[in-house]
Order: structure tokens, then sequence, then C-alpha cells
């Protein structure tokens, strides 16, 4: 029987523009809230009736309740069929992969990246188009509005389905397939990359540690790089999903995956470390003594692509996110190939994409990708990573060396600041905005200000404009400061401030980031008045 449920609750603080919801887990536990979010997608896209999706989550907590809400809920709306990954779990990018595969309507992934999980941490809900990718501005507008106004939802009365069995189901009359999470996006990782010689490397004695920081990469790292590849059992670690992340954040940055971190730096490191976060569409890579940031591994990767057999015949562009070092434009240059300039979020690489204009996409966030699927993805960069290297036979730092020889070095690092006073972040944005014009020809602890405006981007594809997407600076020198308000945070605003210092070809590639960076550091703070509007002197997280 389907219920039509009225009087729901209002989802307060979903932001327009921004890819889906995400919230403390108790806001989400709200009856009918999250029934709000997911009714409010359906009208939004014209209804679900005999649509298909694919539906999954990152493991945490609430994932698979959720799904069998949602599964009630697109039952109730008509759709005709939905994939689930087995247990509830697909990573992003594998999500991405079946919508494509299947040629579906779109789908619903559950997750809040790499926030942290459990009943009082974080949860969310995002829907991806039928290309596989995040919805564009102009669908989560529309889920927006739709809310602002819904008056009812329909859900179906129906048992739960049963997500542990692989095969088909029916809810109602809608069929429910369940699948297994990694044999699809293994398959796909077959055709773009050579397993034979990644498999060579291996009985040649490399060694790895792949840290999936108990987040939903574990199956797909431990399937592929362990029984697929050759790697000793082992070497993927934190490997099974847990619903809280054993309590910590799936970040795979430098403060929150401080443990592989710690093992690459040591006497003890193997060969090539890397480390996912909760959904898996994020890397991080790391070679023995030597942390590799997500902008030069973007180049890297741009750079080497052709070693690969996916990218034999080479690629069409490369996308950064404003924020992303100018590395990977550097390489475009020397390819002769475009580079793109796009706000943050991957959601705006859909269209170039789609369009055929770039192969590789990359956001300094820890966020790589390519035109396999449409959204980062972090196992895709590890593998990446690891047919360059078979094909090479260099380590980590030989292969970095060698590519700042050959294009210099953009020193980078970015500061977060983060819980900060929602009006705080704000008066000191709108402050910063408002003599943005001054500023050039200003000096500013002994660096001078070549140029000062806020970026907007004309999407090539489909002339949309997307305004106010962060303040970028450049200095003499070639240096640059970039400065933004997080649109993921959960709590507070989040200040993100991106530091870059280039050292040309010959320079020496080998000192402190942070010591390189502190001029412009200095410069920054005092242009922006980070103390005295936020109080604080230092930032709570430095990548
Ligand atoms: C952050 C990053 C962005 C990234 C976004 C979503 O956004 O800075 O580069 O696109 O998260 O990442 P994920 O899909 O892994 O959640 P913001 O707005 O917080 O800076």
């Amino acid at each position: 029987m389907t219920i039509e449920v009225v009087n729901t609750t209002p989802i307060e603080g979903q932001k327009p523009g921004t890819s889906g919801l995400r919230k403390k887990t108790r806001v989400f536990m709200q009856p009918t809230y999250l029934e709000n979010f997911v009714q409010a997608t359906f009208n939004a896209i014209g209804g679900a009736k005999g649509k298909c999706f694919v539906v999954g989550g990152d493991g945490r907590f609430l994932n698979r309740p959720a799904i069998q809400t949602i599964l009630k809920m697109a039952a109730a709306n008509g759709a005709a069929k939905v994939i689930v990954g087995q247990n509830g779990l697909l990573s992003t990018p594998a999500a991405s992969h079946l919508i494509r595969q299947n040629q579906t309507d779109g789908g619903l992934i559950l997750s809040a990246s790499h926030n942290p999980g459990g009943i009082d941490q974080d949860f969310g809900v995002k829907f991806n188009t039928a290309n596989g990718g995040p919805a564009p501005e102009g669908v989560t507008d529309s889920i927006y509005l739709q809310t602002q106004s819904l008056d009812h939802y329909s859900i179906l009365q129906a048992p739960d389905v049963d997500l542990g069995t692989t095969g088909t189901q029916a809810i109602g009359t809608m069929q429910v397939d369940i699948v297994d999470p990694v044999t699809d996006y293994q398959a796909l990782m077959e055709t773009l990359f050579d397993f034979d010689k990644i498999r060579a490397l291996f009985i040649s004695g490399f060694t790895i540690r792949f840290d999936a920081m108990h987040a939903v990469t574990g199956p797909y790292a431990t399937a592929i790089l362990q029984d697929a590849l050759g790697a000793p059992s082992g070497s993927v670690v934190n490997a099974i999903p847990l619903e809280d992340f054993g309590g910590g954040h799936p970040d795979p940055n430098p403060v929150w995956a401080k443990e592989i971190i710690d093992l690459m730096m040591s006497d003890t490191a193997p060969d090539f470390g890397a480390a996912s976060d909760g959904d898996g569409d994020r890397n991080m890579v790391l070679g023995r003594g030597i942390y590799v940031t997500p902008s030069d591994s973007l180049a890297v990767l741009a750079a080497n692509a052709h070693l690969a057999p996916g990218y034999r015949d080479g690629i069409a562009g490369v996308a950064r996110s404003m924020p992303t070092s100018l590395a990977s434009d550097r390489v475009a240059a020397k390819l002769g190939i475009n580079s793109y300039e796009t706000p943050t979020g991957w959601k705006f690489f859909g269209n170039l994409l789609d369009a055929g204009m770039v192969t590789l996409c990359g956001e300094e966030s820890a966020g790589t990708g390519s035109n396999h699927v449409r959204e980062k993805d972090g196992l895709w960069a590890v593998l990446l990573w690891l047919n360059i290297l078979a094909e090479r036979r260099e380590s980590v730092t030989g292969v970095l060396t060698d590519h700042w020889q050959i294009y210099g070095r953009d020193y980078y690092s970015r500061h977060d600041y983060e819980a900060v006073p929602s009006d705080a972040a704000n008066q000191l944005m709108s402050e910063l905005r408002s003599k943005l014009s001054d500023l050039a020809g200003q000096s500013f602890a002994g660096l001078n200000i070549v140029s000062a405006d806020e970026f907007s981007y004309l999407d090539p594809v489909d002339g949309s404009v997307s305004e106010n997407q962060g303040v970028r600076i450049n200095f003499t020198g070639d240096a640059r400061a970039v400065l933004r308000l997080s649109g993921t945070g959960t709590e507070g605003a989040t200040l993100r401030v991106y530091l870059e210092q280039f050292a040309p070809c010959g320079a020496n590639h080998f000192k402190d980031p942070q010591d390189v960076l502190e001029k412009v550091r200095n410069a920054t703070s005092i242009i922006i008045g980070i103390e005295r509007h936020t109080g604080r002197t230092n930032p709570d997280v430095m990548t």
C-alpha cells in the first residue's frame, strides 16, 4: 500500500548550488527529513515513474535504513528498477560507473564523503544524473526549490529488502537488483590499466600499503590490489568498512591519515603508500619519504598517462579547480593540449568530460579522475600511479624529481580554519571583496600584488555562469593566494586559504613547503585580517 504523507519537515540550510545535502546524522533521523529530500529529488527530475536508478553508500551509520526508505519511496513513485550495492555499499566512483554502464536515469549516493560517521557525526545524500556525475546546478537548485514547497511524499508500506544477498528481488512492482559492489568497477579498471605489468612489479618485490581508513574502498582495494594484482596480504589495512570509520575522519590528508604518513616517513616504509576517503573518491599518494600533493599528482598523471593502455593515444585536455596549483597547466602547455580552470566541485568537470574536451581532471582536495566515470576516483589514481611506476621502474621520488626538473615545482599548501562563526567568516569575505579592486599595486609583508579578483566561471559548453567562486590574489615572483569559504562543512564556516609559490626548473625543489610559503602566508594574513576576524593565529589543518 502506498502512503501519502503530508506535513513534511522542511529541509533548512540546503544551500542552492551544493551537490547534495550534508547534515548531522541526527538531523537526517528526524521524521520525514530524508523523505523530503528524496521526494524533492524525484519531483525535480520530472518524477520517478518508469525510471531506473542506482542506490548505494559508503556504509556509514544510517546507510542501510536510508536505503530501505529510498527503495520504498522509489517504488511508490513508480520507478521501474533500482540497482543497489550488496549490503548497501557502493563507492562514489563505482556508483557513477553503474549509472553509466546500465544507462540508468541517475543515482542516489549516501555519504558525507570525508566527514566522520556515526549517530553524532555526519550523513549526506546526493543525486547524480544519467551521465554518472553530480547533478549540475540547474538540477540541485530545483531540488532545493522543491524542498521549500513540498507538502507530501509517497512511500510504499512493504517489508525491507534483503540487502545482503545478490540477485533480483521486488518491492511492489519495482525490480531491485542487488549487485556485488566491486565486480563491474574492477572490470572497468582492467580495461584502463596493464594489470600484467603491475602484477610483475609486485612480483619483483615492490611493496605497497593502502589505508582504506575503515571506509568503502576496503573491499575494492583488497580485491584489486591484493587478489588480482598480487600485492601481499596485509598490504591493504583498515579494510573493513565500519559505520563510524573506527572513530576517525576518513579524510586522506596529512592530519587524518597520519598513520600512513608516519609509516611512509619511517625506515620501514614500503615503496608506495596511499589512502582513500569515506566514499572512495579521494586519494592520497606517497612515496618512501615523500608526500605527493594532489596538485602535483594531477600534473604527473597528465604527463605520464600515455603509459597506461586506457590513455595510450594521449589525453584531450586537463581541467583543474581554480584553487588547484598551476602545475597541470604547465604540463598541458608542453603537451599542446587545452587546460581549464573551473570552480571548486567535481560537478564543474562534467560538461568538459561529456564534450570530450578533457580527459583528466583534478582538485587540490585529493581528487583526481578521468573520463572513465564522472566522479573523482581514489583507487583509479592509485592504479594509474602504479601503472606509471611499473612502466618507468622508478621510485615515486624519482618520478617527482624528474617532473620538477622539466616543469619546475609549484610549492603548495592549503590552510583551513574550521568551525569559524559564520558571521565572522562572511564579514571577512565581504570586507575582502569590498577592497579587491584597490589591491593591485599595493605591497604587504614585502610582496607586491599584481592582480586580485573574484573568480567567475563561464562554462564553455553550456554557457552558464557561476559567480563568486573565490578570491584570487597574484603576487610578483609567481606567488598566489586563493581564499574561499567551504561549501561542504556541517558546523559554522570553514575558511580555506590556498598558498602557492613557483620555483622554476633548476631551482632547489627540496625545501620545506611551509618555509617557502611563509612570505605569501604572511602577506595574505595581513590582507584579509584572519586574526582580527576569527581570533585564530594558526590554521586547524594544513595540507
Ligand atoms: C571540498 C573540496 C572540494 C571538493 C568538495 C567535495 O569542498 O574543497 O574540492 O570538490 O569538498 O568533495 P567530496 O566529493 O570528496 O566531498 P569545500 O567547498 O568544502 O571546499
